[in-house]
This record gives C-alpha cells, structure tokens and sequence, in this order.
C-alpha cells in the first residue's frame, strides 16, 4: 500500500504555518473574552482535545436519493479504502479515531487483517451496524414485507443470525456495540398487527441481546417512517425505551437526530433516556424535512447545542451510567463525503465546547428564580460565542490541522485518489 497517496506530516506543518498568525491572533482575543467571563480557554482547549466522534464506513462513499447517485471522483471502491479516507480525516481533525461498520456492505474477508490495516493507521472500529432493510444477491429469503418481526419465522431467524454474524466480526474488529436499526414496518393500514409485530421483536431482539459479549451494549435506534410509510415498528423513543428495559442493562437506546418528526423537542428526549440511564448514543446528522441526512449542524445549530446542553449537563453532574456513543450518520450526496464529515465533525466540537461556556450557575439561578428571559439569554450567551479559534488550536495541538478544508484541498488528496481509484461501475457505498 506505500505506493498510496497519503498527506504527509510535513505538507500539514507548512500548511499549519501559513494559518499560524490569525489563530494567534484570535486566540488570545478570546482568551480575554473568556477571562472576563472567569473562564479559562485552556481548559475550553483541552475539553475540544477530548471529544470524540466515530466515522460511518458507508459516510465516506457518495450517497444518493431513490432518484439517483451521482458518484463523486476517486470514491473508495472497497472497505479498506474506505479506512484511508476515514484515516485521512482523522489525520486532519484528529477527533475521529474510530470508524462503525455496516454489514454486509462493508463486510471484511479477514478482520484481522482489517483490523490491523486499520490499528496502523491508528483507528479503531466503533458499533457494528446490521443490515436487514435490503435483499443480499443470494439471500434465501426476502426482508420485503420485514425481516425481525416479519410472520414468517423462518425470516426473522436469518435475520437474527445476520444480526448475530455482525456481533462475531465485530468481536474480531475489537468493537464493543452493536446497533440495530429494524426498518419493519407497514405501507396500509392493516397490513400490520401492532401488537404482534412488537412481540415478535422483542423475542428477536433478545437473542441477539443473549449473543453479546459480557462487555457489549446493543443500541435500539429507533425512526418513525420510512422505508415504511405507514407504520413503523420501533417508531419512537418510548417504544425503544420501553424494549431496551425489558431486555436489560445491555440495551440501550440510540437517538439518530433524523429520525423524528419536524419540531419534535429532542434535547428533552436525550435529556429522558439520560435519566432513566438508556442513552446509548447518536447517529448525529442534521434535517430540515426527515431523514434527509445532511451535514451535522447545517440546518439547526441551536438545536444541536441544546443537545450538547443535556449531554454536558449530565458529564458534569456525573449522571449515573452516562456514556454516549458519538457517530456520524450522514449521506452526502453533493458534497465530497471527506470534507463534509470533516466538517460535521468540528460542528460537533463546536456544539460541545460552546456547551462548556455555559453559566450553569446562572442558568440554575434562572430557572429557580422563574426567569425565563435570562435563562434564555444564559444560554445565547454561549451559543453565540465563535469558539472556532479553540477549535483550531485544539486540532493544532493534537497534530491536526488548523483549517483541515484548506489542507485537504490544497493536498490534492481527491485528486490523487481519482488516479488510485479508477471507477468501478458498482460501487456499494453510501445510501441510494
Ligand atoms: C437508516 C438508519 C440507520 C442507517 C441506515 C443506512 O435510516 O439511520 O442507522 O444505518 O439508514
Ligand atoms: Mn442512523
Ligand atoms: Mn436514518
């Protein structure tokens, strides 16, 4: 593989170096800024050093709509060169050190040897994720009309033994998760016994819950529509939360932000699952109509810190059994899939640093005192603040770059890679 393009350390210095004066610049601005406010923008520094968000396997292919895919120049063809894109994006950020695999798109022939392609570029595998909304060439029986909770019971067992096989590789993979997004549901009226349907996932479910691991977690991520347009079996957070405590400790319940309906309130819904000690994670995207997928925090920022309000609330106040699972689930369909999970990613930091500028004293004094305009304003006050330059020295410091976009482009990493990479005529990657 050395005959591979790679962005050399020494590429990202001179490139760090040409951005070096406006980040000192800015910096020590909002260093004082900070200080006025008794905040020390060190520790802000450090809190970015520390976040961490995984990589989707299928993120880093060019996505589509069930209208078309348009595929973008130089795409990984196979999964391993999806773990050199997803490496160059750690590479830059230096926030994404782990990558989650969906099965059997990116299904390894050795994961071994996957997994040291990947622990050599210093990346790790995050949460397996199964596959059961679609018919694999060769599969013997159809998840058309559902695959967990499908009538037929011969159809839920393979689907449970495909859910199983996710776990095995996994283990191999050094994962510690796995996620089950279930897209049974019902297009009419009737077509569907609630109840039943219910039922039988549950009894699905558990078997996979008995063929984790001592020290895995499964994620019940629920979605309220789609593939399905009627009906949904895991629609919503109470359903996964009531599966997830019949299960048991190991389960947990997965918040994709795309997976709601408009205007639904859901930093309440992490601010529940965080209470009642079943937030497994996210699936972090943003969305303007439904599950559209898009870049983290390009459609509602505020909401994404509200979020990131709840999930600071809780690290700070040691919330018993609070350890989310941050990933990317995104499909980018115009955009190169590198630059924008990049992108996401720092959304991401950002989100979770401007949480920290939060005067949680002020906040609490607010909400005791029925102030509702200065609760309010306490958490403007943080939303409004441009913490880019502490991203900056945060990626900076963890050898990263300052202004990964520039240092992508100016590498011609696509470029070299559209040589590397002559298009196949189907490529399995992203979501059509
Ligand atoms: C679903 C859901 C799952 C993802 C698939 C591709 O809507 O978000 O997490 O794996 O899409
Ligand atoms: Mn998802
Ligand atoms: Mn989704």
């Amino acid at each position: 593989m050395s005959n591979r393009f790679e962005i050399e350390d020494s590429f990202l210095n001179e490139q760090n170096a040409k951005t070096k004066k406006w980040i000192d610049e800015d910096f020590d601005h909002l260093a004082h800024v900070l200080k006025r406010r008794e905040l020390d923008i060190e520790d802000l520094v450090a809190k970015a050093q520390s976040f961490r968000v995984a990589v989707p396997s299928w993120g880093v292919g060019t996505g589509g709509t069930r209208f078309a895919r348009f595929p973008g120049p130089g795409e990984p063809r196979d999964i391993y060169e999806k773990i050199e894109d997803c490496a160059t994006i750690f590479k830059l950020v230096r926030c994404t050190p782990a990558v989650s695999l969906h099965i059997p798109w990116d299904k390894p022939d050795d994961p071994d040897d996957l997994r040291e392609f990947a622990r050599s570029r210093g990346l790790a595998f995050d949460a397996m994720n199964s596959n059961t909304f679609q018919d694999q060439p060769g599969q013997n029986l159809s998840y058309k009309f559902g695959s967990l909770t499908h009538p037929d019971a011969a159809v839920r067992r393979q689907a449970v033994e495909h859910n199983i096989e996710c776990i095995e590789i996994g283990r191999v993979l050094g994962s510690k998760a796995h996620s089950v997004w279930v897209a049974d549901g019902g297009n009419f009226p009737g077509q569907m016994h609630f109840r039943r349907a219910l039922e039988r996932y549950l009894e699905s479910v558990r078997e996979i819950y008995n063929a984790l691991p001592d020290d895995w977690r499964v994620f019940l991520e629920h979605k309220f529509y789609e593939p399905a347009f009627y009906s949904t079996v895991i629609n919503d957070w109470g359903t996964s939360y009531y599966c997830a405590s019949q299960l048991g400790p190991k389960a947990c319940c997965l918040v994709d932000l795309g997976h709601h309906a408009p205007n639904v309130n859901i930093e309440m819904i992490v601010s529940r699952l965080i209470q009642f000690g079943k937030l497994a994670g996210f699936h972090f995207n943003d969305s303007k109509y439904g599950d559209d997928d898009l870049d983290a925090g390009s459609i509602k920022p505020f909401q994404l810190f509200l979020i990131f309000n709840e999930l600071v609330d809780a690290e700070l106040s040691n919330a018993a059994g609070f350890d989310p699972a941050y990933m990317l689930d995104q499909s980018h369909n115009v955009t190169d899939p590198i630059e924008s999970l990049m992108v996401s990613a720092a959304e991401l930091t950002r989100a979770y640093v401007q949480a920290h500028l939060i005067d949680r004293a002020a906040l609490s004094e607010a909400q005791e005192k029925c102030d509702p305009l200065m609760a309010l304003t306490v958490l403007k006050s943080a939303f409004t603040t441009d913490v880019s330059p502490i991203l900056a020295r945060a990626r900076e410091r963890s050898g990263g770059a300052i202004d990964p976009i520039a240092a992508y482009r100016a590498s011609g990493y696509r470029r070299f890679k559209q040589e590397e990479r002559p298009a196949q005529a189907t490529i399995a990657a992203g979501i059509v």
